[in-house]
């Protein structure tokens, strides 16, 4: 397999010769599903801009976040680790240094980059970030949607007092100064949109004054039945109702778009800047979210849990270099929010370090039916413990082991048909027609279980789930565990 990338990318090095580093544009959205852009299918949203990088690059269909919620998926997004090997997550610990150092971001600027940041940095433990980049308008936690209050940002406040626009500002601003340095750039913008509370610009007020968005097949309580008990034990079981997907759906998915319309327009602005000022034909732009958004699928809101709106989210990337042939072209084979780092890393040229689980995705930019992941683990470990659980994703299905069966609650594993029933409307997983299928994904699992046991941060609380996932051991030698 690592062979055939190699030679892969020697076709794709070929094809993208050139003579200067390329600059890179991450753009991050916050709590963004992937069905929440004309070119992932809704109909009844405007994303204009993300349709035409969608359209002008590489769009990727399969792309997770292997632990779907924030400060978890940032650190996976920055070191290409997944998450019981950067320790990182709500609850859990913060991130390491040593593990921040082999970040794409610190390495880019190692090797020269004039680098960036913006945005909610949302990964504890790295004191002073600023001190990490060469130009900062981040903040740590949630940051706010009120400019005046992101500390780094408040230059911007007056002419953007709605934050999303104030980090296009910022990208401008950064790119036309890396042009007179004459330096090649890594610039990392983190929107803190669609994420609660829905704070939307009113600069947009009127963009979705009158649309009717149309409620997925597998919206309400209805659809969630077949799931398992502990997918409804945490806060996203009642967040259907208390965050009003319920009552007020039109007002709620109104508000979530709009967020994410700004977004849109920003986008406009960065990519009209770069061809202004003749960047355009060697500026890499990747756009993604650190995570879906449930919004009323399965009875559910939020994120966390398994399901698709949640961990599902967008992947584009343009290449400006690449054969027009290749735009638009889609990627059905698995990508997950481990290979961002890198992806980053190789574009600029470096090598990737042993420690990072993810790979390039650049061969998929040239060759766009390969097979990047045969298998990505999807993790939770945050919040009630019956919601925890670890589950495999394979291009054809995805299996879920909800281990905890305290407070009469029975061990149940899911299996969904991902080529057939991407709404995850029926569990297979004691269908005896697939029994073959489920024997293949326990196994999957089980090797996504052995890399847990065998490279889990030792400290940070991730040990103990080596053995609270094991299929092979029985709840009564390990309940005790389950509440440490
Ligand atoms: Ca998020």
């Amino acid at each position: 397999m690592k062979k055939l990338l190699a030679s892969l990318f020697l076709l794709f090095s070929t094809q993208l010769i050139s003579s200067e580093k390329v600059n890179i544009i991450f753009l991050l959205s916050d709590d963004q599903s992937f069905d929440s852009m004309g070119i992932y299918g809704n109909k009844d949203v405007r994303t204009p801009e993300m349709d035409k990088l969608g359209r002008d690059g590489i769009i990727f269909d399969r792309h997770y976040a292997t632990t779907a919620i924030c400060m978890a998926s940032r650190a996976t997004i920055m070191t290409g680790m997944f998450e019981y090997k950067t320790g990182c997550n709500f609850t859990h610990g913060e991130l390491s240094s040593s593990a921040f150092s082999l970040s794409y971001p610190l390495l880019l600027q190692k090797s020269g980059y004039f680098t960036g940041f913006a945005g909610k940095f949302g990964i504890d433990g790295i004191e002073h970030p600023e001190t990490h980049f060469d130009r900062w308008g981040g903040g740590p936690g949630q940051t706010s949607y009120i400019t005046e209050r992101n500390k780094s940002m408040k230059k911007y406040a007056a002419k953007y007092p709605h934050s999303t626009l104030s980090y296009g500002a910022f990208a401008i601003d950064f790119i036309k100064e890396a042009q007179k340095l004459n330096k090649p750039f890594c610039l990392s913008i983190s929107f803190k949109a669609p994420h609660k509370p829905a704070t939307p610009d009113p600069n947009f007020d009127s963009i979705y004054k009158d649309t009717h968005f149309e409620k997925p097949a597998n919206y309400g309580y209805e659809h969630g039945q077949h799931l398992s008990e502990q997918s409804r034990q945490g806060r996203q079981y009642e967040r259907f109702e208390t965050w009003n997907y319920s009552d007020k759906y039109q007002e709620v998915m109104r508000i979530y778009h709009q967020q994410i319309y700004a977004i849109d327009i920003v986008l406009g602005q960065i990519r009209s800047q770069l061809k202004e000022l003749k960047l355009d034909k060697n500026t890499v732009i990747i756009y993604s979210s650190d995570n879906g958004f449930l919004c009323g699928s399965h009875g559910y809101g939020s994120k966390v849990l398994p399901y698709e709106e949640s961990m599902r989210v967008p992947l584009m990337i343009y290449d400006p270099r690449l054969d027009p042939s290749s735009q638009g072209k889609r990627i059905s084979s698995l990508s997950g929010n481990c290979d961002i780092a890198p992806t980053i890393l190789e574009l600029a040229g470096l090598s990737i370090p042993n420690n990072i689980d993810g790979i390039s995705l650049l061969p998929a930019l040239i060759d766009h039916k390969i097979t990047l992941h045969k298998s990505l683990p999807l993790i939770n470990v945050w919040g009630p413990p019956a919601t925890h659980f670890l589950g495999a994703v394979s291009k054809d299905w995805k299996y879920i082991n909800w281990a905890y069966e305290g407070k009469g609650m029975k061990k149940t594993e899911s299996l969904f048909n991902m080529q057939k029933d991407s709404l995850e409307l029926k569990n297979e997983a004691l269908n005896p027609e697939y029994a073959k299928q489920v024997k293949q994904m326990r196994k999957n699992y089980d090797q996504h279980l052995k890399a847990w046991k065998n490279e889990a941060h030792p400290e940070n609380d991730y040990q103990r789930f080596g053995k609270l996932f094991d299929r092979n051991i029985p709840w009564s030698e390990k309940s005790a565990l389950w509440t440490k």
